[in-house]
Parts: structure tokens; sequence; C-alpha cells
């Protein structure tokens, strides 16, 4: 331990006005996701932080633009990182351009509000208030000003960690990822300016669900990196307004979670974390193999349909005997069923009798066709037709095609109608000869024999 940290060891044994002299001022340094402040090796300190509320438009998704309220001018605000013990100056200014007022309500701060009333600040002012980091952990930050949720749903959010006095464990590399949504006009990736709306928040009806203020802040050339060996600690935030988080990293598990941000790792081997709006948690893992990791709510249409999407991209040698990656593929053949070979004569060799066919093709139909017409032909109601007793068979060529192609057009069976679809199989000219003959051969039905010529015809 170095001497300047005993020091500070030794300094609460002292009076406590003569500590508060003591105390180094600084002035925090702010970073901007993904990026997370270094670690803080040092005793409690006097802190200045110094934060500015705007209101911009910037880009949301490709084409669509909104005009965030930001603290820093960015969505999410930006990463403040103090210590247990540290008495934290904050100075909230307000654009002289912003149309309204806004202020911070910081879930680290003991006190009423959070400091939003202290701090409720007019466009063009500044305010000032103090407060004592009493508890270690990782806090979201908002602005509290009413309509408290129009200000949070506009992008007023970011993160705080209080880092407890002996630090974390020691990691290769911080990230700092903030989901939240945003509720616009007009749909999902409709292109243009996108003014807020009210009704859809208050329904819970978002359109969009991001990482990091807008759709792609987290993935290709954005995406967070690492190294094969490393062990990486996320700072993940949920400022909502109003959604709960299913944190998810894809091909990926957590080695160790300290649930909604506390200071305590007190879960390992998880899959996937709650975050609750309006709340944090810490994640962390070591990338064992390479490759291209994705980070997701896992209320999955969020991840593929509203944004929710982001990418670790690990470098490494392989790792074969963590992953393998594919080693094989090759063709699949179920037994008794469709061969997928083009030799017609090896799969199903011209058969002499009648009889010899009609065996034939019950094999193929109780491996291809059982499974939805059912092994007595009777079909399913509503769901998959009756082959046995069936008026659609009168119609030879009719039935070929519907075998050869599949079928996805509505049909009338019997009188009874169906929507479904009826895939193409890729059985072979014989098998479906076999087949619609053994078909044919009973439960009522025509009675003709179909030849693999008059399948092919159908091709
Ligand atoms: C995955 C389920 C499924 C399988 C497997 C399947 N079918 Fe069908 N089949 C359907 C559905 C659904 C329809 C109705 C399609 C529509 O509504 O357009 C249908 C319709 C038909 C029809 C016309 C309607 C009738 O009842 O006569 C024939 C003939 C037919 N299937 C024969 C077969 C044969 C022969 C096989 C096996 C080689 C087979 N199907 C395998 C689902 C299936
Ligand atoms: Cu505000």
């Amino acid at each position: 331990m170095n001497p300047k940290r005993l020091n500070w060891l030794i300094l609460p044994l002292f009076v406590a006005g003569l500590m508060a002299c003591e105390k180094p001022t600084i002035e925090a340094e702010l970073t901007y996701a993904p990026n997370v402040p270094a670690p803080i090796d040092r005793g409690p300190a006097y802190v200045i932080v110094k934060l500015e509320t705007s209101e911009v438009e910037m880009r949301l998704a490709d084409g669509v633009t909104y005009t965030f309220w930001t603290f820093g001018g960015k969505v999410p605000g930006p990463f403040i990182r103090v210590r247990e013990d540290d008495e934290i100056e904050f100075q909230l200014s307000n654009h002289p351009d912003s149309k309204m007022p806004h202020n911070i309500d910081l879930h680290a701060v003991t006190g009423p509000g959070g400091g939003a009333v202290s701090s409720f600040t007019a466009p063009g002012h500044t305010s000032t208030f103090k407060f004592k980091a009493l508890n270690p952990g990782l806090y979201i930050y908002h602005c509290a000003t009413a309509p408290v949720g129009m200000h949070i749903a506009n992008g007023m959010y970011g993160l705080i960690l209080v880092e407890p006095a002996g630090g974390l464990p020691e990691v290769d590399r911080e990230y700092y990822v903030l989901q939240s949504e945003f509720y616009t006009k007009q749909r999902f990736g409709k292109p243009g300016h996108q003014p807020f709306d009210m009704e859809k928040a208050v329904r819970e009806d978002a359109e969009y669900v991001v990482f990091n203020g807008s759709v792609g802040a987290l993935t290709d050339k954005n995406a967070i990196t690492a190294n094969t060996g490393e062990t990486i600690r996320i700072f993940v935030g949920n400022g909502g307004p109003n959604l709960v988080s299913s944190f998810h990293v894809i091909g990926e598990i957590f080695d160790r979670v300290y649930t909604e941000g506390g200071t305590k790792a007190n879960q390992e081997n998880v899959q996937t974390t709650l975050i609750p709006a309006g709340g944090a948690t810490i994640v962390e893992f070591q990338t064992d193999a390479p490759g291209t990791y994705i980070l997701v709510d896992h209320s999955i249409f969020r991840a593929f349909n509203k944004g929710a999407l982001g990418m670790l991209k690990v470098e490494g040698p392989d790792a074969p005997i963590i992953y393998s990656g594919k080693v094989s593929d090759e063709i699949y053949h179920p037994e008794g069923g469709a061969i997928q070979s083009v030799d017609d004569e090896v799969r199903a060799p011209s058969l002499i009798t009648l009889k010899d066919r009609i065996e034939a093709g019950k094999n193929v139909y109780e491996h291809n066709c059982a499974a939805c017409h059912q092994m007595n032909g009777n079909g399913v109601k509503g769901s998959f037709p009756p082959l046995a007793g069936s008026d659609y068979l009168k119609d030879k060529r009719a039935s070929i095609r519907a075998v050869v192609h599949g079928l996805r057009e509505p049909i009338t069976v019997n009188g009874e109608k169906y929507n479904g679809v009826m895939p193409a199989l890729g059985l072979s000219d014989s098998e479906i000869a076999n087949v619609l003959t053994y078909i044919n051969s009973q439960w009522n039905n025509p009675g003709y024999e179909v030849t693999a010529a008059e399948v092919k015809a159908q091709r």
C-alpha cells in the first residue's frame, strides 16, 4: 500500500473538521458510453461535478431524428465515478437555448428528491448543491422535472458509480451500457423527425428500445471489444422510463452479477439478469472464445424489432475445446425417410407388381405424410385435410401437383375449407407415384394408379 493511501486510512481517526480541510479538491472526470472513467485509487475527496443539460436534435436510427433532452449533450448522460465518502459539489447548468427547466435526481444521494429540488435550474442558470456519497453502488441519475416521465422519456438519464472504499476487484476492461426506450409518433424505423408521443408512453408501448441512446450505438464499428482471456465488467443501467430489461449476452454466461447494482457479487453463473427501470446491474465475465457476442434485452422482439441489440467483439486464437465452431454438415437420413439423392432408381427401384408399389407407398406415407394427415388418413379437423375419402383426390393431376409442389392456397376438401401450408417434401417421382397409389388403393378413394411418368409431367 502506498503511503498516501495509508494516510487516508488513518485520517478518519482525526477530528471531523480537520478531516474536511484535509480532503483534496478534484474535478470529476466524466466519460460517455461505452467508456468508463478509470478505477479510483485515492482516499475520499471533495469532488466537483459539472454537468450541463441541453436539448438537441440527434440521430435515433438511420434516417430518424429526435429532439433529445440530455445531460452533457448525449444520451445516455456521462458516467460519473466517485468514491464512497467523497463529498460532491454538483454544479448543474441548463443551456440558455433550452426550452425547459431541468434538474437531477441521483439515486446515489441520501436526501430529499435525490437532489431534485435543490438542482431545479431554469434555462441559462447554474444550480449548485452538495451531498456525501454514503452508500457505495451503481446508481441511475435522471431528470425529475415535471412531467418527470417526459423528461426521462426524452433521454435524461445516466449512471453514477460510487466506488466502495477498497475499490472493485480488478478487471481488464470496463464498459458502460444503458438501456432505455423511446415513444415516437410514428412506427419504428419510419424516417424523418419524430416527435414524442405521450399517449404511447403512458400505454408503455415503446417504438424503440435501445442501448446507449440510439439504434446501432453498440453494433458493428461501435461494438465494444475485448481479447480472449480477459475479464470484462459491464456497468448496465436501465433508464426506462417504463420497461424492465432482461439483460443477456448471447453466447456468454455472467461469471458474477452484482444484482440491482449493489456492491456484493451475490450471484454466479447467470444467463439473464433483470434490470428494473431506474436501476442498474454490474456483470462480470471472462471472454474465452473469439467471436461476436450479442447484447440483447431477451424480451426478444425488442432486440430484433425495436433496436435493443449490441455487440461485443472478442479477438484471439480459436479455442476449439471451449467452442468448436461447425465441424460438419451432412445430409440427414431419418430411417426410411426421404433420401435427398437424385438417383431415383436407387431410392425406389422400379417395382413390378401393384402390390409391391402399394407396400412401398405405405412406407413413404408413414414416414412423410402421417405426421399431419394421420396414420388412418383422417387428417386433423381444421388443420390437416383428410386423405381418406377426400374428394380432392378425384382430380388426379391436382393431387399429384399438391405432393410435388406443396400447397399454400386455400382449398376445400369435402366441403370444408383449409388454409394451411402443405410443404413440398422433396420426394422422388417414384416415391410420389407410390404414395398416391397407396392412398388411392384404400379409404374409399378413387382407386387409380399413379406412375412415375405422370408425376414427372407435373414437375
Ligand atoms: C406438415 C404437414 C403435412 C405433411 C407432412 C403432408 N401434408 Fe398434405 N396437406 C397438408 C395441409 C395443411 C394441406 C392443406 C393445404 C392448404 O390448405 O392449402 C394438405 C393437403 C394435401 C392434399 C390435398 C387435400 C386433400 O386432403 O386431399 C393432398 C393430396 C396431400 N396433402 C397429400 C399429402 C401427402 C401424400 C403427403 C406425404 C407425402 C403429405 N400430404 C404430407 C399438410 C401436410
Ligand atoms: Cu429535464
